[in-house]
C-alpha cells in the first residue's frame, strides 16, 4: 500500500516538474480520478504513522498543482483535433521486469552443475509410459505408479505427461555410454487436488552421474555442495532411507530448516527439517535396460523439486502463487528482484 501511494506521488512530482504546461495536468493531477484524489483514497487505509507524513507530503503536492496550474496557461489549445496529442509530455518510465523465482534458481543450479562438468539436456513433456514408468522398474500394476497420478494423453497407446524427470535418465543412457554427468531441468505434470504445496504443474531437476565406482559418498557430497551454492550458505542435510523403483538404496532428503536453524517454525512446521528431494543409487535393473553392465558401471540419481526450493529460499507459504501470471504477485517476493 505504502508502495503504490509512493509510487503516485513521484508520479505528482514528475508531472509537477516536467509536465505543468500540458493540457491534461489539471486532469491528471487535480482530476476526478486524477492522482492526487487517488493517493488521498490510498492515504485512508494506511496506518496513523504512515498517514500523518504522507498527508503533509500530499497537501503540500496539492498546493502546488493549484498554484502552477492557475497561473500558467496550457500550451495546446483544446479546440483543435489535431492538436489533440501532445508530443511535450514527457513519457514514463516503463516498468523494468525481472526472473521468475523458479527460473532463478533453475539458473542457479544449472550453473552450479555446468561448473562440476554435467551436461544440461531438456527432453520432451509428453513421454510414453514405457520411459515415465516401465524402463524405470515402474511395470503397469507396480503400486508406485499410484504415487504419481498421471495425466494420460491417451492410455491404451500410453502416451501421459510426464509426471517426473526420471525418464531423462534412460533416454540419456540409452544414447550414450559411461561416464555420464546429466542434469535435466524442466517440467513436470501430475494429475493433483492442488494446496499450498502441490501444484499440478511443477519444475523438477533430475541429476545422475554413471561411472565406475560411483557410491553414495559421492551423491552425499555433490547435493551437499550443490544445495550449499544454491542457498548461499551453510546447509545441514539428513538422509533417510525411502523407495523408489528405479533406485536402491534409495534415499529422501531433509534440509535442516535454514529459517530457525532446525528450531522450528512455521515455514518447517516446527519440524526444524525440510523434506526437498528424492535420490539414490540408480536401480542394477534400470542399468540393465539401457544396455550397462551393473557389475562394471554404477551411478546416482536424485530428482529435486524447484517451486519447494524456491518457496524455502524466498519465504513463500503457497506453492500456487507461482502459477499466477500477474506481475504484481511475483514482484512482492522479498529478495527475488535482480
Ligand atoms: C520423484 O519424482 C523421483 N523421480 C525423484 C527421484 C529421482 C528419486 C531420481 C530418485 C532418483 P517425488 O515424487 O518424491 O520423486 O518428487 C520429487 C520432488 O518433487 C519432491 O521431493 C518435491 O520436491 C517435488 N514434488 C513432488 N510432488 C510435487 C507437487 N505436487 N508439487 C510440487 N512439488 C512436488
Amino acid at each position: 500500500m505504502t508502495q503504490s501511494i509512493q509510487t503516485l506521488l513521484d508520479e505528482i512530482d514528475r508531472i509537477l516538474t516536467h509536465g505543468v504546461r500540458s493540457e491534461y495536468a489539471t486532469e491528471l493531477l487535480l482530476g476526478k480520478e486524477g492522482l492526487l484524489r487517488r493517493a488521498y483514497h490510498q492515504l485512508k487505509s494506511l496506518p496513523q504513522t504512515e498517514r500523518r507524513n504522507l498527508g503533509k507530503a500530499l497537501h503540500e503536492r496539492e498546493a502546488r498543482a493549484k498554484n502552477l496550474l492557475g497561473s500558467i496557461p496550457t500550451v495546446i489549445q483544446k479546440d483543435t483535433e489535431a492538436l489533440y496529442f501532445d508530443p511535450t509530455f514527457p513519457g514514463g518510465a516503463s516498468p523494468i521486469g525481472h526472473r521468475h523465482p523458479v527460473g532463478i534458481i533453475i539458473n542457479e543450479i544449472v550453473s552450479f552443475f555446468t561448473k562440476m562438468n554435467f551436461q544440461v539436456r531438456e527432453g520432451t513433456e509428453i513421454e510414453t509410459a514405457e520411459y515415465n514408468f516401465d524402463l524405470l522398474n515402474i511395470p503397469p500394476a507396480h503400486p508406485a505408479r499410484e504415487a504419481h497420478d498421471t495425466i494420460w494423453i491417451n492410455r491404451q497407446k500410453g502416451t501421459l505427461l510426464r509426471t517426473h524427470t526420471s525418464p531423462m535418465q534412460i533416454r540419456v543412457m540409452a544414447k550414450s555410454k559411461p561416464p555420464l554427468r546429466v542434469i535435466v531441468p524442466g517440467r513436470v505434470y501430475r494429475y493433483e487436488a492442488e494446496d499450498a504445496t502441490h501444484a499440478s504443474v511443477f519444475h523438477q531437476v533430475e541429476g545422475f552421474v554413471v561411472q565406475q565406482g560411483t557410491t553414495v559418498a559421492n551423491l552425499k557430497w555433490t547435493l551437499h555442495a550443490a544445495l550449499e551454492s544454491i542457498f548461499g550458505r551453510d546447509i545441514e542435510l539428513r538422509f533417510r532411507p525411502s523407495y523408489f523403483p528405479f533406485t536402491q538404496p534409495s534415499l529422501e532428503i531433509d534440509l535442516a530448516c535454514i529459517h530457525c536453524e532446525g528450531k522450528g517454525c512455521t515455514i518447517c512446521k516446527q519440524t526444524g527439517w525440510l523434506e526437498i528431494l528424492g535420490a539414490g543409487m540408480i536401480h542394477p535393473q534400470v542399468l540393465k535396460n539401457v544396455g550397462y553392465n551393473p557389475a562394471r558401471v554404477s551411478g546416482f540419481a536424485f530428482g529435486v523439486g524447484i517451486e519447494r526450493l524456491a518457496m524455502i529460499k524466498y519465504k513463500i507459504t503457497d506453492i500456487r502463487s507461482f502459477l499466477t501470471p500477474d506481475r504484481f504477485v511475483i514482484d512482492q517476493f522479498p529478495g527475488v528482484l535482480q
